[in-house]
């Protein structure tokens, strides 16, 4: 293989199962599973495998679902057939899951769910056993699917059966999210803990962008006596922000809930939807400044499980994670910056056939994110934090 040697630091885990990537979720719905074969195939094309512990992700048992999520909204994801969204008579109950356009219900679904959320429980244990420090599972990230209904595409929140994972274990978990729309899921299952301080990076217009939460003012119950007070932190931005002030404004309020919190474990979202050229996104961050988001976080030395999430440009979407891939394996700079000749699906890449297109250029969206609006950003959540120790 072409040189990427298993690195002395840490152990890293992959945790995959292919039988997630052929699932379909209709003809002009934007979440491609598929996006998880580029992916994958960029990966073995640098070789990257040789450097990583590589798992099979069962998947989840009904039972280790059910620590989160309903038993009847469970058994309906486990008996519901895709015809059954025609039927009058099943109005009623898909309208109770939250079933329609946006969460569809098609072939396997139930396996589909299961599988990515067994994924991510398998690498959270990992983690907590000691036999992994960074622990990657690139078809989780689900994060805002409810106890008892979908939403935005997503039907189990395997992020939160990843948390209750590492919540055994250690005492604090920090949840992550860089996907372009708000954690919400994630937000609302920890809401009355101080167990688990979320941060969500996010484009927010309550009236015209999914899911309209995670104003800046959105921290955790008020009420003082309530654990969670606080432990939601909301970054609000609008379009088109850039690489350079998105990684520095990452770096100021990442760096400073670390080092308040001080976390046992971290959770990373990925969500690739905040690159640019994004079908559904409307950030401008090139690979290399979503990657950037990966490199500060793994800096830290805390064990890390990363998930996937959104992300609807599949070759862009694979090119990140596939670069972060190589960040997390401390082996960015073994990697060619030019796609390599052998891998599959190369037709994908072109015409330029490069990891680091300038995803900016072509599609340009209008930066609206002053750096006095991201000053008061910042200084709201230091404020936050203050809070939050007391
Ligand atoms: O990336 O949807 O805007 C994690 C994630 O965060 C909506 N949904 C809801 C609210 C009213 N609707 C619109 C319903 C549209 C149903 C079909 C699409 C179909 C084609 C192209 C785009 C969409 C779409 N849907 C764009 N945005 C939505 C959002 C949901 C976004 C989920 C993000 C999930 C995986
Ligand atoms: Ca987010
Ligand atoms: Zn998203």
């Amino acid at each position: 293989h072409n040189g990427i040697a298993r690195p002395k630091g840490y152990r890293v885990s992959w945790h995959a199962n292919p039988a997630v990537e052929p699932h379909h979720f209709g003809q002009s719905h934007p979440m491609k599973p598929w996006r998880l074969t580029l992916t994958k195939q960029l990966v073995i094309a640098y070789g990257m495998h040789h450097a990583m512990d590589l798992y099979l992700s069962r998947a989840a048992t009904f039972e280790e679902m059910a620590e989160f999520h309903k038993a009847d909204y469970l058994d309906f994801l486990k008996q519901v057939m895709p015809g059954d969204m025609e039927v009058p008579e099943q109005g009623d109950r898909m309208a109770t899951y939250n079933i329609g356009d946006d969460c569809p219900i098609f072939d396997g679904l139930y396996n589909y769910c299961s599988l990515y959320a067994g994924g991510t429980v398998d690498a959270a244990r990992k983690l907590v056993n000691n036999q992994s420090e960074i622990a990657i599972n690139w078809s989780g990230g689900l994060h805002h699917a409810k106890k008892g209904e979908a939403s935005g595409f997503c039907y189990v929140n395997d992020i939160v059966l990843g948390i209750l994972q590492l919540l055994r274990h250690h005492a604090r978990v920090m949840y992550i999210d860089i996907d372009v729309h708000h954690g919400d899921g994630v937000e609302q299952a920890f809401w009355s803990t101080d167990r688990v301080l979320t941060v969500s990076f996010h484009k927010y217009d309550k009236d015209n962008f999914f899911p309209g939460t995670g104003g800046l003012d959105s921290t955790g119950p008020s009420h003082p006596l309530n654990p969670g007070a606080h432990h939601a932190i909301n970054v609000p931005l609008n379009d088109g922000i850039e690489d350079d002030d998105y990684l520095q404004l990452f770096k100021e309020v990442i760096g400073s809930c670390v080092e308040t919190y001080n976390p046992g474990s971290i959770v990373l979202q990925c969500g690739a939807d905040s690159l640019g050229c994004d079908r559904l996104g409307c950030f401008n961050l090139n690979v290399t400044g979503h990657g950037a988001c990966v490199a500060y976080t793994k800096t830290f030395g805390i064990p890390l499980l990363v998930v996937g999430g959104g992300g609807y440009t599949p070759r862009n979407v694979s090119r990140a994670w596939a670069h972060e891939t190589s960040i997390l394996l401390d082996a960015a700079d073994k990697i060619d910056p030019n796609i390599p000749e052998t891998v599959a699906f190369r037709n994908h890449f072109g015409p330029d056939y490069s990891l680091f297109p300038p995803l900016s250029e072509m599609r340009r969206i209008e930066n609206k994110n002053p750096r006095s609006y991201l000053a008061t950003v910042v200084m709201a959540i230091k404020e936050q934090l203050r809070y939050m120790q007391g």
